[in-house]
């Protein structure tokens, strides 16, 4: 059965030719990304799990586990969804945007084989560490900050974990590397450049995560007699803040890949869109100190420099690639005759029924106004203050990982079954529902988390969520946030459970994929003018609009930390 899903019928030089893209498809970059994509879909269950459990206790009136179980499931969470769920994810992206997108071979695929066994080992590690945690050791959260010391394998399998990522990732490498060598004057298809410059970050970040926990493992083990807790936070972040940029940057890689297979859109400027890849690459990293706005130790020179100068090179980017993509679409469907000459009947009439379009569409939409909108605002200095360590900051980050990134990811996999393992999907109608149901439910508790965070205060990572013991400061006006909170959860975690269906069942039942090319592929009537050369107009009073949501909420914000300023005075 197994061996059953992973094959397909390539020919006798190991390629096959995909049906629907046309891409030459070679077996050694295929089945990794099987792997890895499977391994994924494990993570997002076990991390999905958990998340039903830490919500159902965050909202007070079901209040499920009690504080040392809370930690637990929270760490779980946290490093199933956040870590395993996505860098496996990652990993295959590396490989579509590689060797799939240039139809070439993986080389050293064994490397692949060995770096997939390694994660996997020591995702296992990390969740066993995690398990069977008990004092004196405390479970690590997504941060493990030290001195707070956890069980010495969880920092082995980080170890182990982020050698694991490395030595999956180099096959990409190498695949570039033999494309720039035999076509030294082709340039690189924009997918692969934006997972190029996403392995490039991945790097960097995984080198930061060595830099961090082997010290911090050796401290734990004895060797070390001790550990600078300033250091660890400043160290941490390269990789925990890093390993955001991988995110981001797959995602938008994502997006550019699945806005062109479903809907028929293109790049409208290559040079810009790869000048925005090109500059996450110089600032997205000093994004990382936005984490440390409130840490006692670092200047304000330092805080304010990398976080109200540096990282607006990033900010610049990300809104490039939010203007290039939907006018991407806009001018490819218009180009191919889809929707009309009017504003927006190129959106209206996209394959919204289409699960690999609508999680695309509703991860674009969503990053953007959830989760971009909140970053930027709360990686500014002074606003940063208004949100600290509040229920806000998870629901900022919700609002990028849980909502823009598991959609996007979720889109892919979607393909990955009918392209590269040639099942239909089962469940048609409720694949259908399902990105849109997700995307609701979690935006609805995304939002709810930030109102409890902004207006009441409620603070993250806190199982007693009602008031804060030996003292008379209560949260209980907050309870309709976290009631609210509480329901989209459940029916978000629903709505994971229907992919988990889908995608499991599609592969144990599915029928063979018979997917032909999408209309959207083929050129309409006017195809022959360059892209370019299509309205756009749409797009530019979408992206008008969402600037100024992001101005109404940039001067929402000021005056809330105004009124703030009254209360000392
Ligand atoms: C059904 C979906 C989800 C629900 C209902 C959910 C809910 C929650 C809740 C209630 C918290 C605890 C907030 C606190 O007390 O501080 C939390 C934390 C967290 N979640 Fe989720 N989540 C979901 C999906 C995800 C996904 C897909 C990711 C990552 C890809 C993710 C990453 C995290 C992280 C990193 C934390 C913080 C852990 C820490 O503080 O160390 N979540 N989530
Ligand atoms: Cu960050």
């Amino acid at each position: 059965m197994a061996i059953g899903l992973i094959e397909n019928d390539y020919g006798a030089d190991g390629f096959r030719t995909c049906r629907v893209t046309g891409l030459r498809i070679h077996r050694s970059a295929e089945v990794p990304v099987k792997m890895f994509g499977l391994t994924a879909v494990v993570a997002l269950i076990i991390g999905g799990i958990a998340a039903l459990l830490v919500a159902l206790t965050r909202w007070e009136a079901v209040g499920i586990l009690g504080a040392a179980d809370f930690y637990k499931f929270l760490s779980l969470h946290a490093w199933n969804l956040l870590i395993f769920w996505m860098v496996f994810m990652e990993i295959a992206i590396l490989y579509v945007g590689g060797p799939i997108v240039l139809g070439r071979k993986l080389p050293a695929s064994w490397m692949a084989n060995t770096g997939w066994a390694v994660m996997l080992g020591a995702a296992l590690l990390i969740d066993y560490a995690i398990w069977t945690t008990a004092p004196p050791d405390n479970q690590p959260l997504l941060t493990s900050y030290a001195p707070l010391q956890a069980s010495p394998l969880f920092y082995l399998g980080a170890i182990v974990f982020i050698l694991g990522a490395v030595i999956a990732a180099l096959p990409f490498f190498f695949c570039i590397w033999q494309q720039k060598r035999e076509e030294p004057g082709k340039t690189l298809p924009l997918v692969t450049f934006g997972a190029f410059i996403t392995g490039i970050i991945a790097v960097e970040a995984l080198v930061g995560g060595l830099v961090t926990y082997v010290p911090t493992y050796l401290w734990r083990i004895g060797v070390v007699a001790h550990i600078d807790a300033a250091w660890y936070r400043h160290m941490f972040w390269i990789i925990g803040h890093g390993s955001q940029q991988i995110n981001l940057a797959a995602m938008i890689t994502v997006w550019y890949f699945m806005t062109w297979l479903t809907a028929g859109a293109e790049v409208v400027s290559e040079k810009i869109s790869r000048g925005a890849f090109i500059l996450y690459l110089f600032f997205i990293n000093m994004g990382a100190a936005h984490h440390l706005m409130a840490d006692p130790v670092l200047s304000s020179g330092w805080k304010m420099w990398n976080t109200s100068y540096a990282v607006y090179g990033a900010v610049l980017a990300s809104l490039i690639h939010a203007f290039a993509i939907p006018a991407g679409l806009e001018a490819g469907r218009r180009k191919r005759g889809l929707g009309g000459d009017t504003w927006f009947g190129w959106l209206r009439t996209a394959p919204w029924h289409d699960p690999g379009f609508s999680a695309t569409a509703w991860s674009i939409i969503l990053f953007g106004f959830l989760g971009g909108i909140t970053g930027v605002l709360m990686g500014q200095m002074q606003l940063n203050t208004l949100r600290h360590n509040t229920l806000a900051v998870p629901g900022h980050f919700h609002g990028t990982v849980a909502v823009g990134t598991t959609l996007a990811f979720m889109g892919l996999l979607y393909y990955v079954i009918r392209l590269f393992f040639n099942k239909e999907w089962v469940l048609d109608w409720f694949a259908r529902l399902q990105p849109h149901l997700y995307a609701l439910a979690m935006s609805i508790a995304a939002m709810a988390m930030m109102e409890a965070g902004i207006v009441y205060g409620a603070p993250r990572r806190d199982p007693v969520t009602m008031s804060i013991p030996g003292t008379d400061f209560s949260f209980a006006a907050a309870g309709p946030m976290y009631a609210i909170m509480g329901v989209a959860a459940v029916l978000a975690v629903a709505a994971g459970v229907i992919f988990i269906l889908v995608a499991v069942g599609s592969l144990l039942f599915g029928k063979p994929a018979r997917m032909r090319v999408p209309v959207p592929l083929s050129l309409g009537a006017s195809g022959d003018r360059p892209v370019h050369d299509h309205s756009m107009r749409g797009t530019f009073a979408m992206v008008g609009f969402f600037l100024a949501v992001m101005a109404l909420f940039y001067g929402l914000d000021w005056m809330w930390l105004s009124r703030l300023w009254e209360f000392g005075g």
